[in-house]
């Protein structure tokens, strides 16, 4: 067993460091404060590569697979949650799907604009009615010639206010279901200057308790026209490609949270050593000892998790069961990490001005978006009890 990087991951790893420490650090208080993105950051992390790294590079990717995905993830996380979810939107759900429904045609029309970052991606499936059912969609999309005409909408759309190139998931039968009736589309939805192409609406902003950085909003389409040629995978089975890019996403999600928890250990660390009551630093107290321990021994057991969870997807392994858990216990994991870490820090975890207190509110979405923690249970426990013969579910 090679537990060690090869030399392109740990080149990334030390690229993504100094990015993240240097260029995407100093814009984070601004994009929480505003709520506006970093739009100047997103587009210096395209210049040098970072929307491709999972993609092969004939589609103007980094080539670095899942594995490459994950050292971005985790980097990222370590400074900035927002920053990372607008990251694994475009890349890990929005372009995946592409990548993974998509022909060789559509995969070289879309994928070197998306890997440069000349245009940001977002992934269309939650609608009012269906979230954790994302089986019960009704965004309609009816055949009209050589087109689908899209009609409905959606919500809670991470990127929705800035991207351009959408995958979407709509019914085309809806007698079928979205099992068997619903087909994946990818569209563009922005000109090249930015305006909202006929028929598709960016709605309601979302105010939300933490990532403030990272734009979220409903979309709508009315009578908005899609080339029948942008269906990724087969017509009637986008229901499964959206599924399958989900998997990767908990995996990369997985990552991110595992920089989370990374990050308020080690402030947690530095705190204690430096901070002195009754006389001694905190680091000689035994109650800030045990709660130390715990967050260094999840961190350990979940970077394992997420690594050796890339791996089987490099090698072409199952990994669905593993993805729920890199997404259950990275989320569970950092919400726990960061709420000691405030304990730790005490009022000043409390206070705007720290990175803890952002962790904190920022942390907590993780247990809820890309599959409750509930359907992540579900998923892990099908997978189980279909290793012993026993279905489950119908
Ligand atoms: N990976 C790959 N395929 C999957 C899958 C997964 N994680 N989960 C389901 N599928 C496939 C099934 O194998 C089945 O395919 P076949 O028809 O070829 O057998 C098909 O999808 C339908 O699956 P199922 O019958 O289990 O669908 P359900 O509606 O009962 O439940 C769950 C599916 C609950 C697993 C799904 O709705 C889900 O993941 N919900 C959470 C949605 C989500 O993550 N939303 C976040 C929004 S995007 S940020």
């Amino acid at each position: 067993m090679d537990f060690d990087l090869s030399r392109e991951h740990q080149a990334l790893r030390k690229l993504v460091r100094e990015f993240a420490e240097e260029v995407v650090k100093p814009a984070t208080r601004q994009a929480d404060r505003t709520s506006q993105p970093p739009t100047e950051v997103i587009k210096q992390a395209g210049e040098i590569g970072l929307f491709g790294v999972p993609f092969p590079r004939e589609y103007g990717g980094m080539g670095a697979g899942e594995t490459g995905y994950c050292i971005l993830m985790e980097e990222l996380g370590r400074v900035d949650t927002s920053f990372a979810t607008i990251i694994g939107a475009h890349i890990g759900i929005g372009t995946m799907a592409i990548y993974l429904g998509g022909t060789k045609r559509i995969r070289e029309k879309y994928l070197p604009d998306l890997c440069s970052g000349k245009k940001i991606a977002a992934f269309a499936l939650t609608e009012p009615q269906a979230g954790s059912d994302a089986a019960s969609i009704k965004l309609r999309a009816t055949k009209e010639g050589d087109s689908y005409i899209l009609d409905g909408s959606k919500m809670w759309i991470t990127n929705g206010p800035m991207a351009s190139t959408m995958a979407i998931l709509a019914v085309t039968d809806p007698a079928l279901g979205a099992r068997g009736g619903a087909t994946a589309f990818v569209a563009s939805t922005r000109d090249d200057d930015g305006n909202p192409i006929e028929g598709f609406t960016p709605g309601k902003f979302e105010h939300k308790m933490g990532l403030h950085g990272s734009p979220t909003s409903a979309i709508a389409f009315d009578n908005f026209r899609v080339p029948a040629e942008n269906i990724l995978g087969q017509t009637g089975l986008g229901f499964v490609v959206f599924m399958q890019t989900l998997d990767i996403g908990r995996v990369t999600l997985g990552a991110a949270t595992l920089g989370g928890a990374q990050a308020a250990l080690q402030q947690s660390l530095e705190w204690a050593a430096m901070r002195t009551q009754f006389g001694k630093p905190l680091a000689h107290a035994q109650t800030i000892q045990f709660m130390v321990a715990d967050m260094a021994a999840e961190v350990e057991a979940l970077r394992s998790l997420v690594y050796r969870t890339a791996w089987l997807v490099d090698n072409n392994r199952p990994f669905i069961k593993e993805a729920g858990m890199c997404k259950l216990l990275g989320s569970e994991y950092a919400s726990r990490c960061v709420d000691r870490a405030v304990q730790i820090h005490g009022a000043l975890g409390y206070s705007r001005d720290t990175f803890i207190e952002r962790g904190f509110r920022d942390s907590r979405i993780a247990e809820i978006f890309e599959g409750t923690n509930e359907i992540q249970r579900i998923l892990i426990a099908e997978q189980m009890f279909r290793e012993v013969g026993v279905k489950i579910r119908p």
